[in-house]
């Protein structure tokens, strides 16, 4: 009991680092004439908002925030999630910061990447459109029930709360994620804080290898390596996946293995960072100086309110984590650190050889479900016949493959982070399992207390 305590404590303390800097103005850097370049591509779920005004919170003068791209075939719908970040950054007095989303375009069958490529698809279902429907995105409920519209409306949050900034979505005009990303990372050495879906990093990398060499590192929220998925929608098919990974595994394969160095935030870490009831109130009571803080309070406010009803599935004591505040932190402070030996203040961090499942065993097998192979006489991007993406790809959250009878618990993988032997995987760093959250309230404290 006191050790389960003591655990619960660490965690909170942790939560309290990552929102006691929302009123937090970052002390002056010292010696640190060079800012860090960011991009942040987010799928604009609530805890993303927690994330992205960390950051905007951080000193200027060592992490500046050039560009926030937004993945659009996961929880939010472009034109919602670009207008509610158009107010945020207005409220933030950030409007010289560039947004991109989707874009027109497709991957052509011979595996051509059009300038304009949208990101409202995982690359997966890319062809030379927009339209179609996403395997991956039935694991997200569509309605109001912890489903998209929830996040487009920030359930009904935003309209109420932001100032509305004079920067609007114009569907037509709109830069798309690519053009954004393109333009930032040609501009100069990057760092991208990826906390959705990572088709719009992958498309990136992809279609313009030289840019490689301009990501400085790459800091991934999601995964899960030693721990069960997240899918709660979809356990009896998947119960390996997390959500981010899920929203697109090929684009997730990409980036892990595109040589960049990465540094994956999964569940593992994650699940220790459960917000509590005593976080909850603390927050209300203690944190509530500023327009951001606020706006976050209420925004985790009316999350709770729906996952403190019965809600079965769900996983944890509240069901809401900080995944992607918690990967934020871990960069932020890795990088305040010169990420020399992994070293930051929220986790230790370690390597381990993983990869990311995209097809399901019998690899080479043709079933219909796998557009990169079925139909085609060479198979798309020149993957390998018979390889780890030539197997079966799971359909949607329902598929008959993935079901196995007289369980509940499904077989399919597709999105698994999944630690293997040998040249199958990448060295990926990460928090150690074991790892304790190391900062401490009196820490806090004197951060904020240097704020004044
Ligand atoms: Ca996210």
């Amino acid at each position: 009991m006191e050790q389960a305590r003591r655990k619960s404590s660490r965690s909170w303390t942790a939560a309290v680092a990552l929102v006691s800097l929302f009123a937090v103005v970052a002390v002056a850097a010292a010696g640190a004439p060079v800012p860090r370049r960011i991009l942040v591509d987010t799928d604009m779920d609530t805890e993303d908002l927690f994330a992205l005004l960390y950051v905007l919170k951080q000193d200027r003068s060592k992490f500046d925030v050039k560009a926030i791209t937004i993945n659009a075939n996961a929880w939010i719908d472009a034109g919602h999630g670009v207008n509610q970040l158009y107010d945020i950054l207005y409220m933030m007095g950030r409007d010289d910061i560039a947004v991109g989303v989707g874009g027109d375009g497709g991957i052509s069958d011979a595996g051509e990447i059009h300038p304009d490529v949208g990101g409202y698809l995982p690359l997966i279902d890319q062809v030379l459109s927009t339209a179609g429907g996403c395997r991956y995105r039935q694991a997200i409920p569509p309605g109001s029930h912890d489903g998209r519209l929830d996040t487009d409306t920030n359930s009904g949050v935003r309209r109420g709360f932001l100032p509305r900034g004079p920067r609007q979505y114009e569907p037509l005009r709109q830069p798309t994620a690519q053009q954004v990303m393109v333009d930032t990372v040609s501009a100069g050495p990057t760092t991208l804080l990826l906390l959705g879906a990572l088709t719009n990093a992958a498309l990136l990398l992809m279609a313009h290898p030289h840019l490689r060499r301009n990501v400085e590192r790459v800091y991934v929220s999601g995964g899960g390596v030693r721990v069960p998925g997240n899918l709660f929608t979809a356990d009896d098919t998947n119960p390996f996946a997390e959500f981010n990974m899920f929203c697109d595994p090929f684009a997730a394969y990409v980036v892990l293995h595109s040589g960049v160095p990465v540094t994956l935030v999964p569940l593992d870490a994650t699940n220790r960072i459960p917000v509590t009831e005593e976080f909850f109130a603390e927050f209300g009571r203690r944190w509530q100086s500023t327009p951001e803080a606020r706006y976050c309070f209420q925004s985790l406010d009316q999350v709770l309110r729906r996952l403190r009803r019965p809600a079965p599935g769900l996983h944890g004591s509240t069901g809401f984590y900080l995944w992607d505040s918690f990967t934020v932190g871990v960069a932020i402070s890795s990088m305040g650190n010169g990420e020399v030996n992994g070293g930051n203040d929220f986790a230790e961090l370690e390597y381990m050889n993983i990869t990311v499942i995209t097809s399901n065993k019998p690899y080479g097998a043709r079933d219909g479900s796998n557009p990169f192979f079925d139909g085609r006489s060479t198979p798309k991007f020149g993957l390998k016949e018979g390889g780890v993406h030539s197997g079966h790809v799971q359909t949607g959250i329902r598929d008959s493959f993935c079901l196995v009878e007289g369980s509940n618990t499904g077989r399919c993988q597709d999105g698994y982070t999944k630690e293997v032997a040998g040249s199958e995987g990448v060295w990926v760093e990460l928090p150690r399992a074991q790892s304790q959250t190391r900062i401490t309230i009196a820490r806090l404290i004197g951060n904020f207390s240097r704020a004044s």
